[in-house]
Order: structure tokens, then sequence, then C-alpha cells
């Protein structure tokens, strides 16, 4: 994949999310500490500020699931100026 770009200063952004809701992650292909945890770390940032301008040709997130279970994982990338979202399930043991 050549065409990815740039969405939200991220490759890629993806939320992990158990089906009961009591687990919810977002990650970047970077890896990414919880939102509410920078934001306490560093106020005011913004965790979507680009660390890199040059785009992969594919991405991946770490992510080390906490707790077993159903979960649901949205992926979103930009390619050749277009959002595409993609919905996974997993689960879980
Ligand atoms: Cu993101």
């Amino acid at each position: 994949m050549t065409d990815l770009e740039l969405y939200m200063g991220m490759p890629g952004h993806a939320v992990f999310m158990r089906r009961d809701r009591q687990v919810f992650a977002h990650v970047h292909p970077s890896g990414s500490a919880p939102m509410a945890a920078l934001d306490i770390a560093m106020p005011g940032s913004d965790p979507h500020v680009p660390h890199a301008t040059a785009t992969p040709s594919s991405i991946t997130f770490p992510y080390g699931f906490p707790q077993a279970g159903q979960y649901r994982i949205f992926v979103q990338a930009k390619r050749a100026g277009a959002v595409i979202t993609g919905a996974f399930d997993a689960d879980v043991k």
C-alpha cells in the first residue's frame, strides 16, 4: 500500500472496545497511552500531533488485551484522500 496519508496527524487510529464497554483504548501505530493519562502528564497536549511526516506502507497497532472477552476493533486510516474504516471482532480468551 503506497497511498496512505496522515489522518488527524497519524498514519492510523484504532479503537479496542470490549462489548460490555468496560474496556476502551484508542491506539496509534506508535503505541499510545490512554488519552486521559496523557492529559494528566501533559495538560493540553494533543496525542494526534504527528511524530513523522512520512507515512509507512503498512501500519500495526501495539495493544495487549487487558481482559478476556468479546471485543470490537475499529481501525481508521486515510488512503488517496478518503478515510476508510474497518470493523473487526475478536474473541479474547
Ligand atoms: Cu487517534
